[in-house]
């Protein structure tokens, strides 16, 4: 109370700026439909609480949990069925779409071209869906709706992922401030007006290397936090690689009690308990991210080799590795050993992980010829069809055959590729990760002190200037299923590394990732992201002040 005291004398005093006002488009992704209303900005009262019905309930908590600390305000969460205040902050999760009531006037999207012309609403009035071209816009499984009045702040979604979603928005139209630790005087103003928002690509992820370079659980957790806040859903580990292994298998321990104990450099090394793993996979699921799982095989095995030398083609344990050369260690085709192990493996962590995938690696397995490279693929697709999981792979895996969902994950460099289009032909679908736009672990500029240049710089730009619906070259946008930004870290070491990559060009990817086409725009991009700066600053957030981008 005496530091807010203290800040609303100096505020009263002056010495404060007062806060760049937030605008309704200033938003990351950029929202499908923004319409603003200048006479609708509403002030959070002291007395604001969020009302919810049962199905939001945990978003409306975790809404609570983000503004009580800047705020300072008490901000009860209330049962819209049942007794309480009234709160001027509401959150709905409507059974189905029809109650998203309809926009009127002339919508306008940050970066949009122009505004469409007028539509014919007859068709559509007293429904609720109407987009500018008279349309219904389908909230669907991740969309929301976010009306602001000068009474106050409605949410509306169809499932609580939606909602969710819109707080996220939500967070983002108030004043950076809002992401102090500690109480801060300000006016807690909302632009007034509608947004109608909801993803392009139904895979948004991105990718923690926690083998290269161990990180613990709760900087996996806060990993997670920086995913959700860019409406990105899927956050894929890769468990396993020459450096470690770090999740443990009940039937194989001496994964993890051997091949856990390293990391690149001497690093010490380190592995998820089972319950470490379902600590990560919970916390995510709260924030409607799904973890993606990947053991990555028959290359990259080092460390498992150490482990069970009866997996090595010579059947006699390498020396553990520390290095960061790729595509020297693979696990022997040859040999039926190896694939008991991999059904153990996969078998386990499938068991562990609720979402629907396990990738399962595939990538520069150099040493291990064609014909037999491709049997192995095969076999494990099948062993990790039969646990029940979709098989996620690299696009190396593209030439083994079809199995019922494959999923591809793309990180060439140059989007010419006849064997993935013809995968995708024969039924995969893409997830685009290209290596010299997505990848987090480019440096951003030749003085970057950490990472890679193997595919290229890639500065805030490059990130963004891109379309994941036209990349590869006969993959149409339909086969696309989406987006992920991996970071790599043979060169990454701590929690502000992590953030120094990712920030900012996850969000960059992020808005490839969700927003429409149509919204696409450097200069917009980089203005609306410069807002983000004292955001990041205010959470406590490292980040890399990309000289292109405007900060304030
Ligand atoms: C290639 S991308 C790899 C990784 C490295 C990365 C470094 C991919 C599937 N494999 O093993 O860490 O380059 O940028």
């Amino acid at each position: 109370a005496g530091e807010l005291a203290r800040v609303a004398a100096d505020h009263a005093a002056g010495q404060l700026a007062p806060p760049a006002p937030v605008h309704l488009g200033d938003v990351v992704p950029a929202p499908e439909r923004v319409l603003p209303d200048p006479a609708g900005d509403f002030t959070l009262p002291p007395d604001a609480a969020i009302r919810v019905d049962a199905a939001g309930l945990d978003v409306a908590e975790q809404l609570a949990g983000w503004l009580r600390p800047a705020t300072g305000l008490p901000l009860p969460v209330t049962d819209a069925a049942g007794p309480g205040p009234d709160g001027p902050l509401t959150l709905t999760v409507a059974a189905t779409d029809a109650t998203a009531p309809a926009l009127s006037g002339s919508p306008l999207a940050p970066g949009a071209p122009a505004p469409r012309p007028p539509a014919d609403r007859a068709a559509s009035a007293g429904t609720a869906r109407a987009d500018a071209d008279g349309d219904d816009v389908a909230l669907g499984d991740e969309g929301y709706r976010l009306d602001v009045t000068a009474t106050g702040v409605r949410i509306t979604a169809v499932t609580p992922a939606g909602l969710f979603h819109g707080t996220q928005t939500l967070r983002q139209l108030l004043p950076a401030a809002i992401e102090s630790a500690t109480p801060v005087a300000e006016r807690w103003v909302l632009p007034g007006g509608t947004i109608v928002d909801r993803p392009r690509f139904a895979y948004r992820g991105a990718m923690l290397d926690v083998a290269r370079h161990f990180f613990g659980v709760d900087d996996v957790l806060r990993v997670v936090d920086h995913l959700a806040r860019y409406k990105l859903n899927h956050l894929h580990l890769h468990l396993t690689d020459d450096q470690g292994w770090r999740i443990a298998v009940e039937s194989r321990p001496r994964l993890t009690e051997v091949g856990g104990d390293t990391a690149v450099g001497g690093a010490p090394g380190g592995w998820y308990t089972r319950d470490d793993y379902r600590r990560i996979v919970a916390y995510a699921a709260r924030r409607h991210v799904t973890v993606v799982p990947e053991i990555d095989l028959p290359g990259h095995t080092n460390a498992a080799l150490v482990a069970y030398p009866e997996l090595a083609p010579g059947k006699t344990a390498p020396p553990p590795y520390t290095g960061t050369d790729v595509g020297f260690s693979y696990l022997d085709p040859d040999d039926e050993r190896t694939y008991a192990f991999v059904a153990d493996v996969v078998g386990e962590v499938a068991a562990l992980t609720p979402g629907p995938w396990l990738h399962l690696g595939g990538d520069e397995a150099f040493k291990v010829p064609a014909a037999s490279y491709r049997a192995f693929v095969e076999r494990a697709q099948a062993l990790v069809a039969a646990t029940g999981k979709t098989v996620v792979g690299w696009h190396q895996i593209a030439p083994a055959g079809h199995v019922d969902g494959r999923v591809v994950q793309w990180w060439g460099t140059n989007g010419d590729d006849p064997g993935t289009a013809d995968a995708v032909r024969r039924g995969a679908r893409l997830v685009l990760s290209p290596g010299n736009h997505a990848y987090l672990d480019m440096k951003y500029a030749p003085d970057t002190p950490i990472g890679h240049d193997w595919a290229g710089l890639v500065d805030v730009r490059r990130a963004y200037e891109w379309d994941p619906g036209a990349h590869v070259h006969g993959v149409p946008a339909e086969a696309v299923l989406g987006v992920e930004a991996p970071l790599w870290t043979e060169s990454v070491t701590t929690r502000a590394e992590i953030e120094f990559m990712m920030f900012p060009r996850l969000p960059a990817v992020a808005e490839l990732g969700w927003s429409p086409r149509s919204t696409h725009d450097w200069a917009g991009f980089a203005e609306r992201l410069a807002g983000h700066g004292p955001r990041w600053t205010a959470a406590g957030i490292t980040f890399h002040p990309a000289p292109e981008i405007p900060w304030p």
